[in-house]
């Protein structure tokens, strides 16, 4: 499908930032031996390379679908990213605070069930009620998903380092405003009540993305010296 030249700008730039961004991780993680050290880097890595793709397929008019019943194209391509890249933001968060295993499953799919409703929601043509029904539970799940990044996860992280835990809590906040814009960005655009256009908001969701992704991996691996400091909990059965 054919891009407004408009929109396609804003694309274009969230490509070039997450190929950059991409490229950055890569370089900075050229030379890491340490192994545990070695998986942030791998899942930051795919984190920015899979936004990189999904942003290449949206600005290049193959992520975008128009449905029945509704006057402005569905980018479908960043729940494809979204449904991927969310699980392994989390999973970074997860693994510097050393949180268990079964903490871990419990936040990916609350955070899978989430994009997939909010699919639903994006792709539902019975009518803005019902588009708005996939919304709340999607945000169900959000909710939900929130209580455990700030329940658990910050309980594992108090039992790390202080400059883990600093590391930590700075990240998290970071997620929490960050990730708390996406659904109210979806309720006023052009897949909820259209109150902001497909314009904003494509260049909305673009500075998130980046932000959410490539400014988040920056902090993350910046910190040498702090994730050296972190006791891995995910190995450990149970809570
Ligand atoms: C949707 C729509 C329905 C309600 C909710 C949503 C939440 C989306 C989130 C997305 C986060 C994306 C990130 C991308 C990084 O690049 C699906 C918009 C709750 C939280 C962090």
């Amino acid at each position: 499908m054919a891009v407004p030249e408009s929109e396609s700008l804003w694309l274009w730039l969230g490509t070039a930032g997450m190929t950059l961004g991409t490229l950055a991780f890569v370089a900075m993680g050229w030379n890491e031996q340490d192994e545990q050290k070695q998986t942030y880097y791998i899942v930051t890595i795919f984190i920015a390379a899979i936004a990189a793709t999904s942003y290449f397929s949206m600005a290049s008019g193959f992520g975008v679908i128009n449905i029945p019943n509704h006057e402005e194209p569905i980018y479908w391509a960043r729940y494809a990213d979204w449904l991927f890249t969310t699980p392994l933001l989390l999973l970074d968060l997860a693994l510097l605070a050393g949180a268990s295993r079964n903490t871990i499953f419990t936040l990916v799919g609350l955070d899978a069930a989430m994009i997939v409703t909010g699919l639903g929601g994006a792709l539902a043509t019975e009518g803005m009620a019902y588009r708005l029904a996939w919304w709340g539970i999607s945000c169900g799940f959000f909710l939900v998903l929130l209580y455990f990044l700030v329940g658990k996860l910050s309980a594992a992280a108090a039992e790390q380092s202080g400059d883990v835990a600093q590391l930590f809590g700075t990240l998290r906040n970071l997620t929490l405003v960050l990730w708390t814009a996406y659904p109210i960005v979806w309720l006023i655009g052009t897949e909820g009540l259209g109150l902001v256009g497909i314009y904003p908001e494509t260049a909305i969701f673009m500075v998130l993305d980046l932000s959410a992704k490539v400014g988040f991996g920056f902090l993350l691996l910046r910190s040498h010296t702090v994730l050296d400091q972190v006791t891995t909990g995910a190995v450990a059965a149970g809570d």
